[in-house]
């Protein structure tokens, strides 16, 4: 039976993680470890683990795991290291890969929806407004959350992650450069702004999306809905509805009323299961199923 070490189990991630093994497809073997274990050999390591960590494991692991996952930032822009969405881009890992990134929640669900119409259309430029849940920020963020008169509560924080120099924070710079790793489109114009909302599960984005094409709705509708992991299908849904599904979902479709080449849509997915562990476990499924 083939062997999945999680290292960093007692955490948030590594408890989601956890969880989400135990739908896996195929029976396995499943052996959690804290972040400073040294695990025995084994068919594949994910890594539930902070960035510094990440670092160290994956070089602690590479001669002891055939795969490492990591979820966490670390790798994700380097360009040796697959950053992988399954639906979108499995083909990028081949048989000489060992290292492998998960990547960012929101990216997650804007790449998601995108994906589809990049068949049909020229992609020029993407922007978003995130609205992103509490539970995102782990525990750490979940107990502030939690604490009287904190700042999370009844509001909106328009800032997330660390504020880069160029006056960007490090999560709107993960939806621009993931975004253009996972959908191999390295010109696409991103334009992100991320807020915290005092939502506990599930993040949105409200996306307005410019082709060199004119869109037809009905053509858009039809790519939305055919994509594996997405559900469009005309309703409206909310973060609240969605918590607990697998599946990203769009509304609010509609085209600019000025330009034909401008669409605006809706997003909103759980953020701790397609966002996070539901992906990582749809990746280690890919490894077994196909190396
Ligand atoms: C957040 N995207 O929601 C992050 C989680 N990695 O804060």
């Amino acid at each position: 039976m083939k062997t999945i070490a999680i290292l960093g189990a007692a955490g948030k991630v590594g408890q989601l993680m956890l969880k989400e093994l135990a739908r896996m497809k195929r029976e396995v073997k499943v052996e959690p470890y804290g972040r400073h274990d040294k695990p025995a050999s084994c068919d594949i390591a994910i890594l539930c683990t902070d960035d510094p960590v990440s670092e160290k494991l994956a070089a602690e692991l590479k001669d002891k795991a055939n795969f490492i996952i990591d979820m966490s930032a670390k790798f994700r822009n380097d360009p040796q290291v697959p950053l992988v969405i399954p639906e979108i881009n499995a083909d990028t890992i081949t048989k000489d890969t060992k290292l492998i990134a998960s990547p960012n929640c929101t990216t997650t669900g804007l790449v998601m929806a995108l994906n589809p119409l990049k068949t049909k259309y020229t992609l020029e430029e993407v922007f978003f407004c995130s609205y992103q849940a509490i539970s995102g920020g782990g525990k750490k963020l979940i107990d502030e959350f939690n604490t009287e008169g904190s700042l999370y509560q009844a509001n909106c924080v328009p800032l997330i992650g660390s504020i880069q120099p160029n006056g960007f924070t490090s999560e709107e710079m993960k939806g621009l450069n993931e975004t253009r790793k996972i959908l191999r489109l390295p010109k696409i114009k991103v334009r992100p702004h991320t807020v915290r909302v005092p939502v506990m599960v599930s993040h949105s984005l409200g996306v307005t999306l410019k082709t060199k094409e004119d869109f037809d709705m009905e053509e858009i509708q039809n790519l939305f809905a055919s994509q594996k992991g997405v559900i469009c299908d005309g309703k409206i849904y909310t973060p609240k509805e969605v918590e607990g599904r697998d599946e990203v979902f769009i509304s609010r479709t509609r085209q600019d009323f000025e330009d034909k080449n401008i669409l605006h849509f809706w997003i909103t997915f759980d953020n701790l299961l397609k966002g996070a562990a539901l992906n990582g476990r749809q990746i280690a499924e890919y490894l077994l199923e196909n190396f």
